[in-house]
């Protein structure tokens, strides 16, 4: 009786082993079939410098979650260019499927998008441009036309002094410019200077570096009001910037914005920047849209198709005034 019994526990033991290894095998390689399904997305982001910055990377984020099939791995190179060639590297060596690329300058890439490239990873450029050599060193880029945004800056200036009776009076502009080097840097004072040039009566009164931050453009536009430097013009190459250059002229006692003394222009129309404008404090912010992550997106489902995307897509953009705005515009916007 007793070795009968024995015999049905051993029977039920190997029968239950059996039903859980089985499972177990079938999950482990379930688990690895979806791991080999997941699309590994290496992003190499510059910063969080400003409220764009922070809305480009929240739109990535949001893009390449795991439920649509991504696995994303994610750098902050806190503004060094030697930690966005390092998270390269890293994503070489973690083999991932496609690296993503937010230059913080245009130069500088060429070794590592060759060692990309020699590893079979396309690489995606989004946002500001690079310069290299070999162009086939990146598969696609998506951002913004810089110069065309300068350009806006300047006509809407052309237009407003016009209005105001003052298309010959002397203008002195003060330029706050971005992180030296960048595309958004180099195209917004493309622009300016274009104005500067047309322009006898626009005078050069100050160049100064905000690096894209309010921090920095406080203290340089601070400086510039204790040396009692003239300004009717502030140009600041984005809304963190023209932040810390009301912040200061507030400081100072100087009214600015739509009924004050100095008028205030940027880039970025975030949500902040375009409260700014509703409210009078900046008199113009051209739009540079960051919401890149389903461009992206798009341009790697073309690519796991095995279809070409355009090397180059600029996204289009307008400019916001107190005219053109409203608060249901500004709650409407996803940035
Ligand atoms: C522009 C982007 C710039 C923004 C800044 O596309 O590179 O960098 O204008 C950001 O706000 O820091």
């Amino acid at each position: 009786m007793k070795q009968s019994e024995n015999r049905w526990k051993i029977l039920a033991v190997c029968l239950t082993l059996t039903a859980v290894l089985g499972g177990c095998i079938s999950s482990e390689e379930e688990t690895q079939d979806n791991e080999k399904d997941m699309i590994v997305v290496g992003f190499s982001e510059v910063g969080a410098e400003s409220d764009w910055r922070v809305a480009n990377t929240e739109s990535m984020r949001n893009t390449f979650v795991e439920e649509d099939g991504y696995e994303l791995m994610f750098e902050d190179a806190k503004q060094k260019q030697d930690n966005q060639i390092a998270a390269i590297r890293n994503y070489i060596l973690q083999e991932v499927d496609y690296i993503v690329l937010a230059p913080i300058v245009e130069t500088g890439w060429d070794e590592v998008l060759l060692e990309a490239k020699e590893a079979h990873i396309p690489v995606i450029v989004v946002d500001r441009m690079i310069s290299v050599a070999d162009e086939s060193l990146y598969t696609a880029w998506v951002g913004s036309d810089f110069r065309a945004e300068g350009d806006m800056a300047v006509e809407w200036l052309e237009e407003k002094l016009k209005e105001q009776g003052r298309e010959n009076e002397e203008i002195q502009i003060v330029h706050v410019q971005g992180t030296e080097g960048a595309s958004a840097q180099l195209g917004r004072t493309a622009g300016l200077e274009a104005g500067l040039k047309k322009h006898s009566n626009w005078k050069l009164a100050a160049r100064v570096m905000g690096e894209f931050t309010q921090a920095k453009t406080y203290e340089v536009i601070l400086d510039l009001l204790e040396k009692g430097t003239e300004m009717d013009v502030i140009y600041c190459e984005n809304d963190n910037s023209a932040f810390g250059a009301i912040q200061a002229l507030e400081e100072k006692g100087v009214s600015c914005g739509t009924d004050g003394d100095v008028m205030i222009i940027s880039f970025d129309a975030t949500r902040a920047g375009l409260t700014y404008c509703l409210e009078g404090k900046i008199n113009l912010d051209v739009e540079c849209n960051p919401l890149h992550g389903p461009r992206v997106a798009s341009i790697i489902a073309q690519l796991e198709k095995g279809e070409v995307p355009d090397k180059q897509w600029f996204v289009s953009e307008t400019y916001f005034t107190k005219e053109n705005l409203s608060q249901d515009l500004i709650d409407s916007r996803e940035y």
